[in-house]
């Protein structure tokens, strides 16, 4: 994606590099792949960390998640969460598991314990950065993930699937995020 306020960008990305590069750099084996995508928002940070931080209400923004509920924990690190699937995707649940929740630095991390789905070990990290774009506070998500390739699909096509996931969820937290804002 294009991110307008190019010098801007590149010095966030100069001032947070070793955040990034802690954060963001996933040991991919051998039968895993792994991305990392991001998305601009016109809106301050805390909007758009309010939403993603909600560990329990992944369904804000996710638009392929129906339902979701808490099944240990409180909302915290370690807890673990049961989403269900809207009926379009070819898929029924996903157990979760919060890993990472900062406040300070707004990053979240969660990971994949199982469920009816095909992405197994799939795990990502999200952090948010506060940009301004033209003299406007706007928010830079980068979100990253390793997962395993299925049996029976490639490489090429397991990136492709999860990359389509994912810009979408990021597209929709832009919108949501809009919203709440405007
Ligand atoms: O939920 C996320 O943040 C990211 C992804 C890639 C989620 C994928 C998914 O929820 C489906 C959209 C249902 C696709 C899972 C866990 C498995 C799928 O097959």
């Amino acid at each position: 994606q294009q991110v307008k306020g190019r010098q801007d960008f590149q010095r966030l990305l100069e001032a947070q590099q070793d955040l990034i590069c802690r954060y963001h750099t996933h040991e991919l084996k051998a039968h895993q792949c792994g991305s990392i995508l991001l998305q601009q928002i016109k809106v301050p940070l805390p909007i758009v960390w309010a939403i993603v931080r909600s560990f329990d209400k992944p369904q804000v923004y996710k638009r392929f998640i129906q339902t979701c509920k808490i099944t240990e924990g409180d909302g915290g690190v370690g807890s673990i969460r049961e989403v269900h699937l809207v009926s379009s995707v070819p898929a029924t649940c996903s157990i979760e598991r919060l890993e990472i929740l900062d406040d300070e630095k707004h990053i979240i991390s969660f990971r994949v314990l199982g469920g009816g789905h095909r992405l197994q070990n799939y795990s990502s990290v999200s952090s948010l950065h506060e940009l301004e774009v033209e003299g406007h506070p706007c928010t830079l998500v980068l979100e990253s993930y390793m997962v395993d390739i299925p049996d029976g699909n490639t490489r090429e096509e397991t990136h492709m699937f999860v990359d389509t996931v994912v810009r979408c969820n990021l597209k929709s937290l832009a919108q949501i995020s809009e919203q709440q804002y405007n």
